[in-house]
């Protein structure tokens, strides 16, 4: 069986990390050794992705009336601009990872120098897009990173997923791998979540659908 494994390194970013991170998850800036040291790993291709965001973008609680506009908490109905009739439900979050600020750097702590290809994803306004590969309308979808092409043009067979959030990028980016057919694997010790109480939901979620979650002892990337 062919072999190729990629990794993706999922929006390691000042605004989802403490101290100063207007979206910080605990622990954040824990999992950077750990993620350093895979991106010393001979993976065929190493990618990093960054949530990059207009200042109008359509998940900031900041851009919607009150009393439905509070940060973590307001979920509003989006439709699909292609397609009214296609709706999706999401979170409002606080303003976070807006092009060109501070807020939208990778961590300086991460060793970039390994990494191939940056993909700069949630640039269109109109949409919600955790996942690395495309929004999640249907019908069409409104914005596609290309990266699902990336990955097949590099003969890549196997996903390996880390980074932030667990429950939130990196899950979407894992089950749109794993959909777009490569063996998907995240390495549960280089991730941390905004909820780490919803994990055990999104572990079932893998289940269901072939993603598994392993340990640093169980990344083999040559076969
Ligand atoms: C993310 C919330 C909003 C993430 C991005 O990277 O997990 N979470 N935008
Ligand atoms: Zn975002």
């Amino acid at each position: 069986m062919s072999f190729k494994p990629a990794l993706i390194v999922v929006d390691v970013q000042e605004d989802f990390c403490p101290p100063n991170g207007a979206l910080a998850v605990a622990g954040g800036r824990d999992i950077v050794p750990t993620i350093n040291a895979l991106l010393a790993l001979p993976f065929a291709l190493k990618m990093a992705t960054k949530d990059f965001h207009p200042q109008d973008h359509i998940s900031f609680a900041s851009n919607h009336p009150a009393p439905n506009n509070r940060p973590f908490e307001s979920v509003i109905t989006i439709k699909n601009p292609h397609n009214p009739d296609e709706t999706q439900e999401t979170r409002l979050w606080p303003d976070h990872c807006v092009q060109g600020t501070k807020g939208a750097e990778l961590l300086p702590e991460l060793d970039t120098s390994r990494v191939d290809r940056t993909i700069e994803k949630g640039q269109d306004k109109r949409v919600e897009m955790y996942s690395a590969f495309a929004d999640p309308f249907q019908s069409p979808c409104v914005a596609n990173s290309g990266l699902a092409n990336t990955l097949r043009d590099a003969g890549i067979t196997d996903v390996y997923v880390v980074g932030l959030a667990a429950d939130y990028c990196v899950k979407y980016t894992a089950l749109d791998a794993q959909k777009e057919g490569f063996r998907t694997w995240v390495i549960g010790e280089a991730t941390k979540a905004v909820e780490p109480s919803s994990l055990e939901a999104v572990h079932n979620e893998y289940e269901k659908v072939g993603v598994a979650v392993i340990g640093m002892d169980n990344v083999a990337v040559q076969k």
